[in-house]
Formats: C-alpha cells, sequence, structure tokens
C-alpha cells in the first residue's frame, strides 16, 4: 500500500532509528519560535480572517468561515412565539460533552431543577476525543504555581490570569473528583497516579485512562449524570438563546433535530457548554473533532451580547493521521510523543524537539513539509514520520499495547503495527483558544448566561497545552453549574422575548456585514445539501 517513495523514505527511518532515539534535539529559543509562527502557523495567514462589522467584537478579526456564521441569519423569526414554553427549569445546560455534564451534576448538588439539552446524545462531544490525559499538579515535585508558569507561557502570556490562576489551583481537587467518581486512571500498584510529560510542561503532570482518557471520563460523567436522572433531551439542539425583558438570559429555543419542531425551554440560568468548531474545517484544514464541533454556541452568544475573546486563534494539533486516508485528520495523541516517539522527516532527520509546545510543532511540520520540501508525499497529500517504534526502544517492549492501545488499534485496522513501523502525520485542526470571554464565576457578559468548556475564550490565551483542556470543562463546568444553579434561586426570568435577534440582524444589515448563510450550522454540510 505504500508507494516506493513512501517505502524509500521510512527505510532512511529506520537506518536512523538507533542514533535518533538517543538524539535530543535543542529546544528553540522564543525568538527562533516566534518567526517560526509567523511564517508557517495558520494564525498569521492574515487573509483567511475577517474583520467583524457588528456586535460585542466589532472591528475584531475572526476566521473567515466563523464570520460568516457570526453575522449569519438567525434560523427563526423574531416573531416566534414564546408565550406557552414546552420546558420550564431552573437551570438549563446547553451542550451534552464534559462540561455540560459536569455543570449538571453541581447545578443538580445546589437542588436545582437542572436539564441538558444535546444536539446529538449526551458525550458525543470533543471530551470523548481527549486521548493523551489531563493536567494536576498534585505530585510532590509540583505545584499550581509550576502549572501556571507552563500553562501561561505556552500561551503566549495571553491567558486570562485569573482564569489560568482557578484552572491550576482547583485542578488537584478535579483530578481526584473524577476519580471518586471512579474514572480509572492509570495507577501503580502501590495505588498512585502514573503521570508523563505533555508539550511544554516542566513536571510529569498528565494523568491518563491509557490513551483514551476523555472516553473514560465522559463515560464516568455520563453515568453520574444518568444515575441522577437529570433530564436529558438528546437529538435537540438550541438554535437561539431567549432574553427577557431586562436582557437577562431565560432559556433557548430548541429544534428537534429529528422531526424538525420547533420548542421553546424557559430557565432562570442557562449555562452554555456547545463546545468548538473543528468542523468548520478552517483554511481547509481536516480536523480532529467530534462532528458536531460547528461553532454553535459561540453564535448564539455572540448575537444575544456577548464578547469573544480571541476568536483569532485556533488550534492545530501537530499529529494528525496524515495516511491513510481513511482516518485523515484523526487524532494521534501527543501521548505517543511523551513516551518517546520523534518526529522525522523524509530523509530520516529528527527536526524538532518531540515536546515542543503544539503551535511551535504543528508550525515546525508545516516548513518541513512546505519550504524544506522534507515532507513526504503520501497518496493525496503529504506528512512527516512520527517513529512509534523508538517508544519500545526507549521503555521496552509491550509499551504501547500497554500505554497506547487506541492508536496501536487505530492503525493496526489498516495494516500498520506501529511498535514496527513509523507512521505518517499532519497538523489537524483540533481545537478552538478563543471564544466567549467569562470572568472566574463563569458569567459571560449576558446576565445570567454563564459558559464552560471549549466555547470559552481567555483561560489558555492563545496556545493552549495537552491536558488543560479535560481539565478546563470540568474546573470551569462545575463552577458554571453550581453558580448557575445558586443563582437560579435568587432571580426570576421576566417576560420572554427574542428582540436582540431582530436587533442584531437589523444593525448588521446596516453595516453591509449581514451574511446570507443561517446560523447556527448545528451539522457540517459534507454532502453539500445547503449550497
Ligand atoms: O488536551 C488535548 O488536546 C489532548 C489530551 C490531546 C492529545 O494529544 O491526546
Amino acid at each position: 500500500m505504500y508507494t516506493e517513495e513512501m517505502k524509500k523514505s521510512m527505510a532512511k527511518v529506520d537506518e536512523n532509528r538507533e542514533n535518533n532515539t538517543s538524539y535530543e534535539p535543542p529546544r528553540m529559543t522564543a525568538e527562533e519560535k516566534e518567526a517560526l509562527l509567523a511564517e508557517y502557523h495558520p494564525d498569521y495567514k492574515k487573509e483567511e480572517f475577517s474583520v467583524l462589522l457588528t456586535g460585542e467584537n466589532k472591528g475584531e478579526k475572526v476566521p473567515k468561515e466563523l464570520a460568516a456564521l457570526l453575522l449569519g441569519k438567525s434560523r427563526i423569526n423574531a416573531d416566534f412565539d414564546l408565550s406557552s414554553p414546552d420546558y420550564d427549569v431552573d437551570v438549563l445546560v446547553i451542550g451534552g460533552g464534559g462540561a455540560g455534564a459536569s455543570a449538571a451534576i453541581e447545578a443538580h448538588n445546589t437542588g436545582a431543577s437542572v436539564m441538558i439539552v444535546t444536539k446529538l446524545r449526551i458525550g458525543d462531544a470533543n471530551t470523548m476525543m481527549a486521548e493523551g490525559g489531563i493536567q494536576a499538579a498534585d505530585k510532590p515535585n509540583d505545584s499550581p504555581a509550576v502549572h501556571f508558569t507552563d500553562a501561561y507561557g505556552g500561551g503566549h502570556f495571553a491567558a486570562k490570569k485569573e482564569l489560568l490562576y482557578k484552572l491550576v489551583t482547583e485542578a488537584p481537587e478535579a483530578v481526584k473528583w473524577l476519580n471518586d467518581l471512579g474514572v480509572e486512571f492509570d495507577k501503580r500498584e502501590d495505588g498512585t497516579m502514573i503521570t508523563t510529560h505533555g508539550g511544554g510542561t516542566s513536571r510529569k503532570r498528565m494523568h491518563a485512562a491509557k490513551d483514551y482518557t476523555g472516553a473514560e471520563i465522559m463515560r464516568t460523567l455520563r453515568d453520574e449524570v444518568l444515575n441522577r436522572q437529570i433530564p436529558v433531551v438528546d437529538f435537540t439542539a438550541a438554535v437561539e438563546l431567549i432574553l427577557d425583558e431586562e436582557g437577562k438570559a431565560a432559556g433557548a429555543v430548541l429544534l428537534n433535530m429529528e422531526t424538525n419542531a420547533l420548542l421553546t425551554a424557559r430557565a432562570k440560568t442557562v449555562v452554555l457548554a456547545t463546545g468548538g468548531a473543528g468542523r468548520l474545517h478552517y483554511q481547509g484544514f481536516p480536523t480532529s473533532n467530534h462532528y458536531g464541533a460547528t461553532a454553535d454556541g459561540l453564535v448564539l452568544a455572540y448575537r444575544a451580547g456577548a464578547k469573544l475573546l480571541y476568536p483569532d486563534t485556533l488550534q492545530y494539533h501537530p499529529t494528525g493521521a496524515a495516511y491513510p486516508e481513511q482516518i485523515f485528520g484523526a487524532l494521534v495523541t501527543e501521548k505517543v510523543r511523551s513516551l518517546g516517539a520523534k518526529l522525522v522527516n523524509a530523509d530520516g532527520e529528527v527536526f524538532i524537539h518531540p515536546l515542543e509546545t503544539r503551535d511551535v510543532s504543528a508550525a515546525s511540520i508545516i516548513r518541513e513539509c512546505t519550504k524544506r520540501g522534507k515532507g513526504v508525499k503520501t497518496v493525496d497529500g503529504v506528512g512527516v514520520w512520527l517513529d512509534t517504534p523508538m517508544i519500545e526502544k526507549k521503555n521496552g517492549e509491550g509499551t504501547i499495547e500497554k500505554r497506547i492501545p487506541a492508536m496501536m488499534r487505530m492503525f493496526g485496522e489498516y495494516g500498520i503495527d506501529i511498535r514496527k513501523e513509523p507512521i505518517l502525520v499532519y497538523p489537524t485542526l483540533h481545537y478552538q483558544n478563543g471564544g466567549v470571554d467569562i470572568n472566574t464565576q463563569c458569567e459571560t457578559k449576558v446576565k445570567n448566561l454563564y459558559a464552560a468548556g471549549e466555547v470559552v475564550g481567555g483561560i489558555h490565551g492563545r496556545n493552549r497545552l495537552m491536558g488543560n483542556s479535560l481539565l478546563d470543562v470540568i474546573v470551569f463546568g462545575r463552577n458554571a453549574g453550581r453558580n448557575a444553579g445558586k443563582r437560579a434561586k435568587e432571580t426570576t426570568a421576566g417576560k420572554l422575548t427574542l428582540k436582540h435577534i431582530e436587533e442584531f440582524e437589523r444593525e448588521a444589515e446596516k453595516n453591509g456585514a449581514l451574511s446570507d448563510i443561517q446560523s447556527p450550522m448545528l451539522l457540517p454540510d459534507y454532502a453539500g445539501k445547503n449550497k
């Protein structure tokens, strides 16, 4: 199945493996990193962004694909009848991933009536797809302060400090909470957690459940939601937020994805936990994301008057599968590099330290495949080698099967034994660094609207470290749910209205900015039905 060119290149990787395994490439200096990013990272391609002409981020740039959705037309008319709600709850959680489930559990603990709505099924979310681990500084040689320093530097010193502080200081308790709920973390015989490095970490603080950590966390959270009998309305998307006459969030208009019926949910508080945007395939990149990652929450929140922070920064995971084409773009966990695999070019040369931060690693792969011409041509693309057999050379036979069985299986399905052969990788769209701006209480600019998880921006600055996303869905999901539950006791929803949609569209039209597509997108349009 490999072409002759691929085979020749693979032979060079095999030939150099002995030396490459022991070779430690130097870390890049800050200046080298900045220059590399400016030339090769997709976030720096000016022509791929548009300036928003309406809304709270007026004058700021966002990816073109996102701008079209933010300034798109609503799926409903502003005169939609809200007079007899189909659901009436204290806390409405929109989204059934890790943040939504954590929020629902904590809101439930406050005694509030809670309901989750999700456009697919509970657990169909990016949380499920996270593989390599969750960070928490809970070992004696580590501390939240060191965790903060790693993440702040890795995010280009742009994180909102108070959010990052909350993330790292509440991390040990978040991992303990998951462990107590039943997450099967990898442990030693004495019960202590096995932890590894990730890109940009100066201590081993990645806690994992092999290489399906997100799936294991989501399994546990979903069980907890179901055991508590928190109502979950599946296959039902939020298509607009509802405000009351004072501008407070007071529910959502929902679309039953199976019958197309529109429904109304009234709530005293709303938690937005709708996840990311990988399925927008910014700049034509493949994605590691779940099918539902279409930026819906950003659209809903923006139209309701929320502000976005850093919506122009995306994360391209350095190692998406580049071959075979059936798994093009699928995540090859960073844990593969944590365990010792290095990135190697077509000539068998290691070209970057394996644990540089993701933005830097991704840019270095793009440089290798473009300017340096040292990429490996696949059938319809290009990639570089990730030399997985190095893992067993370094850690002993059996390590791959034990620590990264999902990777072994994913490639094994296509006849590739990653214990013996390197694999081809190329950056894949993985994470939305930016999103809705929140404070430490998870409040957005819209009163009674809380947000948590990937829909939020600013926690990680302009680049996120591995394992800090599974962490943020738990830390901020729990806080959002707890605070929304408490607030629901002190607030009442006035008369429901959708006036904000009409006003937003009028303003966008006046500015010549209204795009002619309907949003939120809800599902990617691979069949081109909406074109
Ligand atoms: O935090 C992530 O994005 C993650 C754990 C991904 C991975 O490489 O496994």
